[in-house]
């Protein structure tokens, strides 16, 4: 399986953009376009849905060894070998869902803020999305962080950081210049009309930066 370290572009299967028939063709998009790993979210969807959803996406993600992480719940952990959960500020602590999942499992979590982005180190986490970095239809009640704290996160907290919040090609260039190394993208590829196409672009941009950049290994 793939490790963190290795991911930067990953894409997020948001059950409010997307038809639960769709979620194959496009996870299997996605692999093409090189996302390097896939997040299922599905805010109104009950447990069992998610469960099903996920096992089926499973089965083709784990053929490319692209990780699976569903959101939000551990207990979708505890019945499908997903390969991490991620939560955000108001869900289960990372202690909780490490116990729920019952096995080992990579779990991330959502911060708004440095503040909120070194606890989640303190805490535990295996990575952080930090944003929204731009204002989002996806978040709408979140107020977005811009692009000023980028840098300090990456020397604030030694751990994978996926920027997220209104990122998409045209704007990818500034968000990269800004200190990030690895983003996260939702609505940008799921609205896509070609989203390999889309993913190649995105990952494209993104590993540019990744040989330019002489300290890129302490990420
Ligand atoms: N967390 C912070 S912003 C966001 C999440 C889940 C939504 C990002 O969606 P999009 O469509 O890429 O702006």
């Amino acid at each position: 399986m793939r490790t963190l370290h290795d991911c930067h572009l990953y894409g997020i299967i948001d059950l409010s953009y997307v038809e639960i028939d769709d979620c194959h063709r496009i996870a299997q998009q996605m692999i093409e376009g090189g996302v390097d790993l896939i997040q299922l979210r599905g805010k109104e969807r009950s447990i069992d849905e998610l469960v099903d959803l996920a096992a089926e996406l499973h089965e083709l993600t784990t053929r490319s060894s692209t990780p699976l992480i569903a959101n939000d719940y551990a207990e979708i952990a505890r019945k499908v070998p997903v390969e991490g959960v991620h939560v955000g500020q108001d869900d289960d602590s990372i202690e909780v869902v490490r116990r729920k999942a019952g096995r080992a499992v990579v779990v991330g979590k959502s911060t708004h803020s440095l503040k909120q982005a070194r606890a989640a180190q303190r805490e535990g986490a295996d990575y952080i999305g930090f944003g929204p970095i731009f204002a989002t239809p996806t978040k709408p009640d979140y107020q977005p962080i811009g692009l000023k704290d980028i840098k300090q996160a990456h020397l604030a907290v030694n751990l994978p950081i996926f920027c997220i919040g209104g990122i998409k090609i045209d704007n990818l260039d500034q968000v990269i210049r800004a200190g990030a190394h690895r983003v996260a993208i939702v609505s940008g590829l799921l609205k896509a009309p070609d989203i390999a196409g889309y993913a190649r672009e995105a990952k494209h941009l993104l590993l540019d930066i990744k040989h330019q950049t002489s300290n890129f290994e302490r990420f």
